[in-house]
Protein backbone atom coordinates (compact mmCIF):
# COMPACT_ATOMS: atom_id res chain seq x y z
CA UNK A 1 0.00 0.00 0.00
CA UNK A 2 1.14 3.40 -1.31
CA UNK A 3 1.53 6.43 1.58
CA UNK A 4 -1.28 8.54 0.42
CA UNK A 5 -3.46 5.08 0.75
CA UNK A 6 -2.23 4.45 4.64
CA UNK A 7 -3.16 8.42 4.71
CA UNK A 8 -6.79 7.68 3.60
CA UNK A 9 -6.62 4.33 5.30
CA UNK A 10 -6.05 6.15 9.06
CA UNK A 11 -7.96 8.88 8.65
CA UNK A 12 -10.36 8.56 5.30
CA UNK A 13 -12.97 6.00 7.95
CA UNK A 14 -12.71 8.72 10.85
CA UNK A 15 -15.08 11.65 9.17
CA UNK A 16 -17.30 9.90 6.39
CA UNK A 17 -20.02 8.90 7.01
CA UNK A 18 -21.55 5.74 5.63
CA UNK A 19 -24.45 4.88 3.70
CA UNK A 20 -24.44 1.08 3.81
CA UNK A 21 -22.89 -1.26 6.27
CA UNK A 22 -19.62 -2.44 5.38
CA UNK A 23 -19.88 -6.08 6.20
CA UNK A 24 -23.78 -7.06 6.05
CA UNK A 25 -25.37 -4.12 3.83
CA UNK A 26 -27.61 -2.96 5.57
CA UNK A 27 -28.54 -0.26 4.22
CA UNK A 28 -28.86 3.55 5.76
CA UNK A 29 -26.48 2.77 8.71
CA UNK A 30 -24.61 6.40 8.85
CA UNK A 31 -22.36 4.62 11.74
CA UNK A 32 -19.23 2.68 11.27
CA UNK A 33 -19.76 -0.68 10.16
CA UNK A 34 -19.03 -2.63 13.02
CA UNK A 35 -21.64 -1.26 14.79
CA UNK A 36 -24.52 -2.95 13.41
CA UNK A 37 -23.32 -5.82 14.85
CA UNK A 38 -23.03 -7.91 12.44
CA UNK A 39 -20.78 -10.70 12.24
CA UNK A 40 -19.68 -11.72 9.06
CA UNK A 41 -16.50 -11.81 7.66
CA UNK A 42 -15.31 -9.49 5.18
CA UNK A 43 -13.30 -10.17 2.37
CA UNK A 44 -12.89 -6.62 0.68
CA UNK A 45 -12.42 -3.16 1.82
CA UNK A 46 -15.57 -2.01 3.30
CA UNK A 47 -14.79 1.69 3.34
CA UNK A 48 -14.92 4.16 0.74
CA UNK A 49 -11.88 5.87 1.05
CA UNK A 50 -10.58 4.08 -2.47
CA UNK A 51 -8.05 1.86 -0.98
CA UNK A 52 -8.32 -1.65 -2.64
CA UNK A 53 -6.63 -3.52 -0.30
CA UNK A 54 -8.48 -7.46 0.70
CA UNK A 55 -9.16 -7.12 4.29
CA UNK A 56 -9.71 -9.24 7.15
CA UNK A 57 -10.95 -7.06 9.60
CA UNK A 58 -13.20 -3.95 9.18
CA UNK A 59 -11.70 -0.71 7.73
CA UNK A 60 -13.67 1.92 9.85
CA UNK A 61 -12.07 0.99 12.95
CA UNK A 62 -9.90 3.72 15.47
CA UNK A 63 -12.62 5.55 16.64
CA UNK A 64 -14.51 4.62 19.77
CA UNK A 65 -14.80 1.94 20.99
CA UNK A 66 -15.34 -0.29 17.83
CA UNK A 67 -11.88 -1.47 17.80
CA UNK A 68 -12.87 -4.07 19.73
CA UNK A 69 -15.10 -5.57 17.11
CA UNK A 70 -12.66 -4.98 14.41
CA UNK A 71 -10.14 -6.85 16.03
CA UNK A 72 -12.79 -9.59 17.26
CA UNK A 73 -13.20 -9.83 13.30
CA UNK A 74 -9.60 -10.68 12.74
CA UNK A 75 -9.37 -13.06 15.43
CA UNK A 76 -12.16 -14.96 14.19
CA UNK A 77 -10.45 -15.73 11.10
CA UNK A 78 -7.09 -16.53 12.70
CA UNK A 79 -8.91 -18.99 15.63
CA UNK A 80 -11.18 -20.64 12.84
CA UNK A 81 -8.39 -21.44 11.06
CA UNK A 82 -6.10 -22.64 14.89
CA UNK A 83 -9.40 -25.22 15.06
CA UNK A 84 -9.29 -26.03 11.57
CA UNK A 85 -5.31 -26.85 11.21
CA UNK A 86 -6.02 -28.43 15.45
CA UNK A 87 -8.13 -31.13 14.39
CA UNK A 88 -6.12 -31.72 10.86
CA UNK A 89 -3.44 -32.09 12.80
CA UNK A 90 -4.63 -34.75 15.67
CA UNK A 91 -3.97 -32.20 18.56
CA UNK A 92 -6.65 -32.52 20.75
CA UNK A 93 -4.91 -30.28 23.65
CA UNK A 94 -4.88 -27.74 20.98
CA UNK A 95 -8.44 -27.65 19.89
CA UNK A 96 -9.89 -27.55 23.44
CA UNK A 97 -6.91 -24.69 23.87
CA UNK A 98 -8.02 -22.79 21.07
CA UNK A 99 -12.04 -23.55 21.58
CA UNK A 100 -11.77 -21.95 24.75
CA UNK A 101 -9.87 -19.06 23.64
CA UNK A 102 -12.30 -18.59 20.84
CA UNK A 103 -15.23 -18.52 23.33
CA UNK A 104 -13.27 -16.28 25.33
CA UNK A 105 -13.53 -13.73 22.64
CA UNK A 106 -17.13 -13.49 23.26
CA UNK A 107 -17.08 -15.52 19.07
CA UNK A 108 -20.50 -18.03 18.06
CA UNK A 109 -19.93 -21.25 19.15
CA UNK A 110 -21.64 -22.11 16.01
CA UNK A 111 -19.43 -20.78 13.76
CA UNK A 112 -16.99 -22.36 16.04
CA UNK A 113 -17.86 -25.93 15.14
CA UNK A 114 -19.00 -25.62 11.65
CA UNK A 115 -15.96 -23.83 10.33
CA UNK A 116 -13.27 -24.20 12.56
CA UNK A 117 -13.92 -27.94 13.72
CA UNK A 118 -15.75 -29.72 10.79
CA UNK A 119 -13.85 -27.72 8.24
CA UNK A 120 -10.90 -29.67 9.62
CA UNK A 121 -12.75 -32.77 9.46
CA UNK A 122 -13.60 -32.20 5.88
CA UNK A 123 -10.32 -31.60 5.23
CA UNK A 124 -8.70 -34.72 7.15
CA UNK A 125 -11.06 -36.64 4.99
CA UNK A 126 -9.65 -35.31 2.08
CA UNK A 127 -6.35 -36.26 2.99
CA UNK A 128 -7.61 -39.73 3.47
CA UNK A 129 -9.16 -39.66 -0.27
CA UNK A 130 -5.80 -38.08 -1.50
CA UNK A 131 -4.21 -41.05 0.29
CA UNK A 132 -2.02 -38.68 2.69
CA UNK A 133 -3.33 -40.22 5.65
CA UNK A 134 -4.58 -43.31 6.62
CA UNK A 135 -7.87 -44.46 8.55
CA UNK A 136 -6.35 -44.17 11.78
CA UNK A 137 -4.81 -40.69 11.27
CA UNK A 138 -8.86 -39.62 10.67
CA UNK A 139 -9.78 -41.34 13.15
CA UNK A 140 -7.77 -39.54 15.61
CA UNK A 141 -8.58 -36.40 13.50
CA UNK A 142 -12.40 -37.12 14.53
CA UNK A 143 -11.42 -37.62 18.44
CA UNK A 144 -9.50 -33.84 18.24
CA UNK A 145 -13.38 -32.52 17.16
CA UNK A 146 -15.18 -34.10 19.46
CA UNK A 147 -12.48 -32.85 22.27
CA UNK A 148 -13.52 -29.34 21.03
CA UNK A 149 -17.34 -30.30 20.75
CA UNK A 150 -17.17 -31.29 24.13
CA UNK A 151 -16.31 -27.46 24.65
CA UNK A 152 -18.35 -25.73 22.64
CA UNK A 153 -21.85 -27.17 21.72
CA UNK A 154 -22.86 -26.32 25.42
CA UNK A 155 -22.16 -22.74 24.26
CA UNK A 156 -24.44 -22.91 21.17
CA UNK A 157 -27.86 -20.66 21.91
CA UNK A 158 -30.21 -22.96 22.44
CA UNK A 159 -33.85 -22.30 20.48
CA UNK A 160 -36.49 -21.41 22.46
CA UNK A 161 -38.37 -23.78 24.43
CA UNK A 162 -42.35 -24.68 23.34
CA UNK A 163 -44.98 -26.70 24.64
CA UNK A 164 -44.13 -29.97 22.09
CA UNK A 165 -40.82 -29.90 20.60
CA UNK A 166 -40.19 -31.35 16.95
CA UNK A 167 -39.48 -35.25 17.19
CA UNK A 168 -36.65 -36.69 15.15
CA UNK A 169 -35.48 -40.11 15.14
CA UNK A 170 -31.78 -40.39 13.42
CA UNK A 171 -29.18 -43.15 13.03
CA UNK A 172 -26.69 -44.53 10.39
CA UNK A 173 -28.53 -47.40 8.20
CA UNK A 174 -27.90 -51.25 8.60
CA UNK A 175 -24.41 -52.37 8.02
CA UNK A 176 -22.57 -48.98 8.06
CA UNK A 177 -20.25 -47.54 11.14
CA UNK A 178 -19.74 -44.62 9.75
CA UNK A 179 -21.33 -42.19 12.70
CA UNK A 180 -19.19 -38.87 12.46
CA UNK A 181 -21.47 -37.31 10.11
CA UNK A 182 -24.50 -38.47 11.80
CA UNK A 183 -23.55 -37.21 15.22
CA UNK A 184 -22.80 -33.97 13.84
CA UNK A 185 -26.06 -33.81 12.03
CA UNK A 186 -27.91 -34.91 15.87
CA UNK A 187 -26.18 -31.90 17.29
CA UNK A 188 -27.13 -29.10 15.15
CA UNK A 189 -30.98 -30.44 15.09
CA UNK A 190 -30.78 -30.72 19.21
CA UNK A 191 -29.81 -27.45 18.56
CA UNK A 192 -32.46 -26.24 16.41
CA UNK A 193 -35.15 -27.55 18.91
CA UNK A 194 -35.80 -30.85 18.07
CA UNK A 195 -36.00 -33.85 20.07
CA UNK A 196 -33.69 -36.20 18.98
CA UNK A 197 -33.97 -40.08 19.62
CA UNK A 198 -30.44 -41.37 18.06
CA UNK A 199 -30.64 -45.04 17.40
CA UNK A 200 -26.50 -44.95 16.77
CA UNK A 201 -24.80 -46.96 14.07
CA UNK A 202 -25.78 -50.04 12.04
CA UNK A 203 -29.29 -49.89 13.19
CA UNK A 204 -31.66 -52.44 12.02
CA UNK A 205 -34.06 -50.92 9.55
CA UNK A 206 -36.98 -52.06 10.96
CA UNK A 207 -35.79 -50.00 14.31
CA UNK A 208 -36.46 -46.52 12.24
CA UNK A 209 -40.00 -47.30 11.98
CA UNK A 210 -40.63 -48.82 15.77
CA UNK A 211 -39.12 -45.95 17.09
CA UNK A 212 -40.66 -42.92 14.71
CA UNK A 213 -43.82 -44.65 16.13
CA UNK A 214 -43.11 -45.24 20.00
CA UNK A 215 -42.32 -42.00 19.78
CA UNK A 216 -44.59 -40.42 17.73
CA UNK A 217 -41.84 -38.91 15.59
CA UNK A 218 -42.27 -35.89 12.81
CA UNK A 219 -38.69 -36.72 11.52
CA UNK A 220 -36.88 -39.94 10.52
CA UNK A 221 -32.97 -38.72 9.61
CA UNK A 222 -30.74 -41.25 7.75
CA UNK A 223 -27.10 -41.16 7.40
CA UNK A 224 -24.83 -43.73 5.13
CA UNK A 225 -21.38 -43.06 3.82
CA UNK A 226 -21.04 -46.93 1.72
CA UNK A 227 -22.79 -47.47 -1.33
CA UNK A 228 -23.52 -50.68 -0.47
CA UNK A 229 -25.92 -50.21 2.29
CA UNK A 230 -27.89 -47.27 0.23
CA UNK A 231 -30.73 -49.40 -0.35
CA UNK A 232 -31.53 -49.91 3.51
CA UNK A 233 -32.74 -46.24 3.20
CA UNK A 234 -35.29 -47.15 0.33
CA UNK A 235 -36.67 -50.12 2.98
CA UNK A 236 -36.98 -47.57 5.74
CA UNK A 237 -39.55 -45.40 3.86
CA UNK A 238 -41.35 -48.18 2.43
CA UNK A 239 -41.67 -50.01 5.71
CA UNK A 240 -42.96 -46.98 6.91
CA UNK A 241 -45.50 -46.96 4.36
CA UNK A 242 -46.25 -50.52 5.30
CA UNK A 243 -46.24 -49.82 8.95
CA UNK A 244 -48.86 -46.23 8.13
CA UNK A 245 -47.03 -43.98 9.54
CA UNK A 246 -45.53 -42.59 6.24
CA UNK A 247 -47.60 -39.76 5.60
CA UNK A 248 -46.39 -38.62 9.46
CA UNK A 249 -43.05 -38.29 9.18
CA UNK A 250 -40.46 -36.52 6.47
CA UNK A 251 -38.06 -38.06 5.90
CA UNK A 252 -34.58 -36.77 5.04
CA UNK A 253 -31.17 -38.47 3.92
CA UNK A 254 -27.47 -37.93 4.01
CA UNK A 255 -24.04 -39.07 3.68
CA UNK A 256 -21.01 -39.12 1.50
CA UNK A 257 -22.81 -41.08 -1.49
CA UNK A 258 -25.92 -39.49 -1.32
CA UNK A 259 -27.76 -36.96 -3.34
CA UNK A 260 -30.66 -35.08 -4.09
CA UNK A 261 -31.44 -37.37 -7.39
CA UNK A 262 -31.00 -40.47 -5.11
CA UNK A 263 -33.66 -39.04 -2.35
CA UNK A 264 -36.15 -38.73 -4.94
CA UNK A 265 -35.66 -42.06 -6.29
CA UNK A 266 -36.23 -43.61 -3.04
CA UNK A 267 -39.41 -41.42 -2.31
CA UNK A 268 -37.10 -39.20 0.98
CA UNK A 269 -38.54 -35.99 1.23
CA UNK A 270 -35.19 -33.89 1.37
CA UNK A 271 -31.35 -34.55 1.16
CA UNK A 272 -28.59 -31.83 2.40
CA UNK A 273 -24.42 -32.57 2.32
CA UNK A 274 -24.15 -30.52 5.21
CA UNK A 275 -25.30 -30.57 9.33
CA UNK A 276 -26.09 -26.76 8.55
CA UNK A 277 -28.49 -27.56 5.64
CA UNK A 278 -30.27 -30.75 7.49
CA UNK A 279 -31.45 -28.25 9.94
CA UNK A 280 -32.96 -25.71 6.83
CA UNK A 281 -34.44 -28.67 5.13
CA UNK A 282 -36.01 -30.39 8.19
CA UNK A 283 -37.67 -27.14 9.79
CA UNK A 284 -38.63 -26.09 5.69
CA UNK A 285 -40.07 -29.59 4.83
CA UNK A 286 -42.02 -29.25 8.74
CA UNK A 287 -42.77 -26.04 8.38
CA UNK A 288 -41.05 -24.64 10.86
CA UNK A 289 -39.83 -20.98 10.43
CA UNK A 290 -35.89 -20.33 10.71
C1 LIG B 1 -13.43 -41.99 9.09
C2 LIG B 1 -13.73 -43.09 8.10
C3 LIG B 1 -13.89 -44.37 8.62
C4 LIG B 1 -13.90 -44.68 10.11
C5 LIG B 1 -15.30 -44.34 10.65
C6 LIG B 1 -15.28 -43.86 12.09
C7 LIG B 1 -16.63 -43.39 12.53
N1 LIG B 1 -16.93 -43.64 13.77
O1 LIG B 1 -17.40 -42.80 11.79
C8 LIG B 1 -13.61 -46.22 10.12
C9 LIG B 1 -12.13 -46.46 10.22
C10 LIG B 1 -14.28 -47.01 11.24
C11 LIG B 1 -14.07 -46.60 8.73
C12 LIG B 1 -14.40 -47.88 8.39
C13 LIG B 1 -14.71 -48.26 7.09
N2 LIG B 1 -14.71 -47.49 5.99
CO1 LIG B 1 -14.51 -45.56 6.02
N3 LIG B 1 -14.12 -43.75 5.83
C14 LIG B 1 -13.86 -42.83 6.71
C15 LIG B 1 -13.57 -41.49 5.97
C16 LIG B 1 -12.06 -41.36 5.87
C17 LIG B 1 -14.13 -40.20 6.59
C18 LIG B 1 -15.64 -40.20 6.85
C19 LIG B 1 -16.02 -39.01 7.72
O2 LIG B 1 -16.21 -39.17 8.91
N4 LIG B 1 -16.11 -37.78 7.16
C20 LIG B 1 -16.39 -36.54 7.90
C21 LIG B 1 -17.89 -36.32 8.12
C22 LIG B 1 -18.11 -35.03 8.91
O3 LIG B 1 -18.51 -36.19 6.86
P1 LIG B 1 -19.86 -36.96 6.46
O4 LIG B 1 -20.00 -38.20 7.20
O5 LIG B 1 -19.96 -36.98 4.98
O6 LIG B 1 -21.05 -36.03 7.03
C23 LIG B 1 -21.45 -34.75 6.52
C24 LIG B 1 -22.48 -34.83 5.39
O7 LIG B 1 -22.37 -35.97 4.59
C25 LIG B 1 -23.81 -34.64 6.03
N5 LIG B 1 -24.54 -35.80 6.52
C26 LIG B 1 -24.08 -36.96 7.05
N6 LIG B 1 -25.07 -37.74 7.46
C27 LIG B 1 -26.23 -37.09 7.19
C28 LIG B 1 -27.56 -37.45 7.42
C29 LIG B 1 -28.57 -36.60 7.03
C30 LIG B 1 -30.00 -36.97 7.28
C31 LIG B 1 -28.25 -35.38 6.38
C32 LIG B 1 -29.36 -34.48 5.93
C33 LIG B 1 -26.92 -35.01 6.16
C34 LIG B 1 -25.91 -35.85 6.57
O8 LIG B 1 -23.51 -33.81 7.14
C35 LIG B 1 -22.21 -34.12 7.67
C36 LIG B 1 -21.57 -32.88 8.26
O9 LIG B 1 -21.65 -31.76 7.46
C37 LIG B 1 -14.24 -41.76 4.58
C38 LIG B 1 -13.62 -41.03 3.41
C39 LIG B 1 -14.37 -39.76 3.08
N7 LIG B 1 -13.69 -38.93 2.33
O10 LIG B 1 -15.50 -39.55 3.45
C40 LIG B 1 -14.10 -43.30 4.46
C41 LIG B 1 -15.12 -44.08 3.65
C42 LIG B 1 -16.51 -43.57 3.93
N8 LIG B 1 -14.97 -45.43 4.20
C43 LIG B 1 -15.09 -46.37 3.31
C44 LIG B 1 -15.00 -47.77 3.57
C45 LIG B 1 -15.08 -48.68 2.35
C46 LIG B 1 -14.86 -48.26 4.87
C47 LIG B 1 -14.77 -49.74 5.29
C48 LIG B 1 -15.68 -50.70 4.55
C49 LIG B 1 -13.30 -50.11 5.13
C50 LIG B 1 -12.97 -51.57 5.37
N9 LIG B 1 -12.58 -52.19 4.30
O11 LIG B 1 -13.08 -52.05 6.50
C51 LIG B 1 -15.11 -49.65 6.80
C52 LIG B 1 -16.63 -49.74 7.03
C53 LIG B 1 -17.04 -50.69 8.01
C54 LIG B 1 -18.53 -50.62 8.16
N10 LIG B 1 -19.21 -51.68 7.90
O12 LIG B 1 -19.07 -49.58 8.49
C55 LIG B 1 -15.37 -45.79 1.93
C56 LIG B 1 -16.81 -45.97 1.46
C57 LIG B 1 -16.83 -46.28 -0.02
C58 LIG B 1 -18.21 -46.35 -0.55
N11 LIG B 1 -18.54 -45.38 -1.37
O13 LIG B 1 -18.94 -47.23 -0.26
C59 LIG B 1 -14.88 -44.31 2.12
C60 LIG B 1 -15.60 -43.28 1.23
C61 LIG B 1 -13.36 -44.32 1.81
C62 LIG B 1 -13.06 -44.62 0.37
N12 LIG B 1 -12.81 -43.61 -0.43
O14 LIG B 1 -13.01 -45.75 -0.01
N13 LIG B 1 -14.09 -45.50 7.89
Amino acid sequence: MGFIDSIKKLFGCKTEEKTECCCCGTEENTECCCSCGCTEEKTECCCSCGCTEEKTECCCCGENNEKETCVNMANKVELLKKLSDAVVEMEDDTVVEVAKEYLGEGLPAYGGIMEGLVDGMTRASKLYDEEEYFVTDVLLCSDAMYSGLEILTPHLPKSEEGSSKPKGVIGVVEGDTHDIGKNLVKIMLETAGFEMYDLGRDVPLQSYVDKAKEVGANLVAMSTLMTTTMPGMQTVVEKLKEAGIRENVKVIVGGGPISQRFADQIGADGYSDTAVDAVKLAKNLLGIAE
